[in-house]
Formats: C-alpha cells, structure tokens, sequence
C-alpha cells in the first residue's frame, strides 16, 4: 500500500437538506485521524479544505429541473477532481473527507482519469443511483454513482472534461437496504454487484469481502472505497442524515476494512455523511476513524 497520504476534507452540504454535514471533515480530524495514521507509519499531508461555492441566498433551495443546488455542486466537484487528480499525479493516496456523498462525483473524476479500469466499493445502505427523473427527493447525494457511470445532467456527468468515470461492472455495492423503484431498474439493467443486507446476513462479511475481492482483482487496475457511514447501522453510527435502521455493524465494519487492507487493493478512499450535529459525542466521526485504522493497516495483534 502507498504509505505517502494527502488528505482533502470536503465541507459539502449542498447535496442533501440537513445542515452540519459540511463540518464532517473538522469532526474526523477532531476524532483523531492524524495521529491514528502517523501511528501506522503513513506519512501523511493535510491538504486543508476544499472551498465550496455558497447558493445564491434568493435562490436557496430552488430546485433546478429537481436538482438541489446544482451549479454550486458541480463547481464544488470540479474543484475537488482538480485537487484529487493533483494528489495521484505526485504519487499520493487521496484520503477524502466528506461531507454529504455528492462529492464522490468530484472524487471519482479526479481518481479514474489515472486508470483505466477502476473499481468501486460503494459501502452504503443507499444505491445512490438516481436521476434527476427517478430521484424522489431532488438531493444530488442520492445521484454520484449513477453520475459517474455518464447517466444524469451534462453538467455533473462532464465534470473534469471526461465519462462515463467508470464501468457497471466494475462496481460493488455493499451493505444496502433503501433502494428506490429507479435504481433498482438501473441495477438490474447494467449487471451492477450488489450485496443487499440480505446477502451479508446469509452469507456473513467474510464471504462477501472474499467475493467482492475476488470478482474486482480480475477485472480493474485501482479500487476506491466510497464508504457512506449510514451503510453502518444507525446505532453505532447516529451522526447521519439518511438513516437507515437494519445496517451493518460497528465489528462486520471492521473485518470488512481489515479484508480491504489484507487485499492490496485499494488505490484511493473517501469517508462520508458524517454530520456532527445529528452525532451523539462524535461517535460517527470515531467510528470513521476506526474504520479507517483498520483499512490502513491496524491490528490487534
Ligand atoms: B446517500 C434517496 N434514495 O435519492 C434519495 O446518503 C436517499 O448518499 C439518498 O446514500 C441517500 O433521496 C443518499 C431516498
Ligand atoms: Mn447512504
Ligand atoms: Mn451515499
Ligand atoms: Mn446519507
């Protein structure tokens, strides 16, 4: 694994209604990230946070052709692919912090330029496969994968000047539990992996960790881990703000990470939805950082 590590926190609210998610970066630098890492021998760079455009208060919560803040999210993305392709051409491992998931639009941008076939990981009790047709909502952070297989609005597709950012097949979703009528047609449609809750409970986090690796080590030359920390389940993890109850536990979390980590695989990762205010002592943000122990490395032993 690349030990040279650039952080980039994301302070991105704009993708869904519930204030505070924007202050997901300050949390898990808060909850001790640096020095978990350093701990693990990583050198590490803090690159600070992205800026995101502020919404034009006459027009706050106007939805654009049902898409909530549009211009400001694609600015903000297209910023974040610059800062992320940066960290990859020096040599690094971008270490993203969100913010809400619509930011995986500028991550992805930035990450798959440098490869030819990646892979996702897509750890999340949502599918986030929407449009702007199928979204019941409007809220872009229920739209970032659909928008980097190339199927949304022009402008969020074409961020950083290319699409489709990746390939049905390539993808592995996780952990999910709330899919709408649209993204589960889009699911079947372009044979995207999926691993439900149903899936994990039947087949339990060993076996869909040594599925996922496997089918993902044949077929891409990089992985990067989306994970959305209401793929957790809201107990271990209330600082959300789409909750879903049933959700995969604080320890399946971890073996999941440390099966990651024992792979070689992963190429560049982000860390999502983590909304202090929603938090019950920063325990989300925590949780975020164990996790991120345990992909970097950690070990009990
Ligand atoms: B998250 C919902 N599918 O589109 C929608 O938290 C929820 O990034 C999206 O996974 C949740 O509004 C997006 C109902
Ligand atoms: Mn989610
Ligand atoms: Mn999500
Ligand atoms: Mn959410």
């Amino acid at each position: 694994m690349n030990k040279q590590l650039s952080v980039i926190g994301v302070p991105m609210d704009l993708g869904q209604m519930r204030r505070g998610v924007d202050m997901g970066p300050s949390a898990i630098r808060y909850a001790g990230m640096v020095e978990r890492l350093e701990q693990l021998k990583f050198d590490i760079e803090d690159l600070g946070d992205i800026e995101i455009p502020r919404p034009d208060p006459s027009a706050a919560d106007i939805k654009q052709d049902n898409l909530r803040n549009l211009n400001e999210i694609a600015e903000g993305s297209r910023r974040l692919a610059k800062a992320v392709d940066e960290v990859i051409e020096n040599k690094r491992f971008p270490l993203v912090l969100g913010g809400d998931h619509s930011i995986a639009m500028g991550t992805l941008a930035g990450v798959s330029k440098h490869y030819d076939n990646l892979g996702v990981i897509w750890y999340d009790a949502h599918g986030d496969l929407n449009t702007a047709d199928s979204s019941p909502s409007g809220n872009i952070h229920g739209m970032p994968l659909a928008v980097s297989l190339g199927i949304g609005h022009e402008k969020l597709t074409s961020i950083h000047d290319y699409e489709p950012k990746i390939k049905p097949e390539n993808i592995v979703i996780i952990g999910a539990r709330s899919l709408d009528e649209g993204e589960r047609v889009l699911i079947e449609e372009k044979g995207i992996k999926v691993y439900t809750m149903h899936e994990v409970d039947r087949m339990g986090m060993t076996q869909v960790m040594d599925e996922t690796v496997s089918y993902l080590k044949d077929r891409t030359d990089g992985v990067h881990l989306s994970l959305d920390l209401d793929g957790l389940d809201p107990n271990e993890a209330p600082g959300v703000g789409t909750p879903v109850i049933g959700g995969l536990s604080y320890r399946e979390s971890h073996l999941a990470m440390e099966m990651l980590y024992q792979s070689g695989m992963i190429t560049s990762a982000e860390f999502v939805e983590v909304n202090p205010i929603l938090d019950e002592k920063n325990k989300t943000a925590s949780v975020a950082v164990g996790l991120m122990g345990s992909l970097f490395g950690e070990s009990l032993k």
